[in-house]
């Protein structure tokens, strides 16, 4: 199985690569959007131009592969995983961002087979970072390796957490109160505005934890094999097993910070993608 992977990394790589030019176009910011969900849940076509490069050059290749990509489901597509290989596609992940030319944008490819991710690029081509990992051969960050934290306390803590792009009004209230909690008993708060770049922050050991609900699948398939291979734990945030279509996420540097923090967290349960 780790040959065909390295096979689907390597052509895969090459095509994330080619389409992150499709974004450094944009280095000042992407001013055509259109509104989806609110109006603070953006889509350029710069998102949708990056997903139809990655899927019209990756079933190029490899046509018996799946996809699930985040505009492809915004119009209509629906979000089913099987066993096969699937390419589960954040386009532009931190569109807000790409907006306003605040330069924390990026393409997040996973490799989802036998519904386990197994490998994950994550690539912001704004300020050239490129992180990535293939199942039992490690994460690696512009090619060097990296390793989470050894932090295993939340008040010693460096929380990537974010805001969201809802307006729901539980959620919001949920959103407040955990930021309270991370406030008052960690050692920080970070929101870079980006599911998958705050998943990688904590692969490199700059943050210790990420967690979000209301995410989807495309924005954290790449993160999560990424912060595993890095030594870290993905969980579902009340503590069971990590579920990519559930829209909740916690990712952490070590198992006792991940359940510290569950016991804290006010939990939200999103409908599945
Ligand atoms: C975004 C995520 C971010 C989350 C936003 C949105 P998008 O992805 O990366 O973490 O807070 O709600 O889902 O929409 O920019 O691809």
């Amino acid at each position: 199985m780790s040959d065909a992977i390295d096979e689907y990394f390597d052509e895969a790589l090459a095509i994330v690569k080619a389409a992150g030019n499709l974004i450094t176009e944009h280095v000042s910011g992407c001013k055509a959007f259109e509104y989806k969900s609110c109006d603070i849940d953006l889509v350029t076509e710069v998102d949708k131009k990056v997903e139809e490069t990655l899927i019209g050059g990756l079933s190029k290749k490899f046509p018996e592969h799946k996809f699930i990509g985040e505009e492809s489901t915004a119009d209509g597509a629906k979000c089913v995983l099987t066993d096969d290989p699937t390419w589960v596609i954040d386009p532009v992940d931190g569109t807000l961002n790409f907006v306003h030319g605040f330069p924390h944008s990026c393409i997040s490819l996973g490799l989802v087979i036998n519904k386990e991710s197994v490998a994950g690029i994550i690539y912001n081509p704004l300020i050239g970072q490129l992180f990535t990992a293939k199942k039992g051969q490690g994460a690696f960050y512009n090619g060097r390796q990296i390793h989470v934290s050894k932090v295993k306390e939340l008040k010693k803590a460096l929380i990537a957490f974010e805001a969201g792009t809802s307006r729901d009004e539980e959620k919001c209230r949920v959103v407040f109160e955990n930021f309270k909690m991370v406030v008052n008993k960690g050692h920080g708060v970070r929101s870079l505005g980006s599911a998958a770049l705050n998943m990688a922050m904590v692969a490199m050991g700059g943050a210790d934890a990420n967690f979000e609900f209301g995410i989807h699948a495309w924005d954290v398939a790449a993160g999560d094999i990424i912060v595993r291979e890095a030594g870290g734990v993905c969980i579902d945030p009340s503590g069971g097993p990590f579920d990519i279509l559930s829209r909740r996420v916690l990712c952490a540097s070590s198992k006792e910070l991940a359940q510290e923090i569950v016991k804290e967290l006010a939990q939200y349960y999103p409908e599945r993608d």
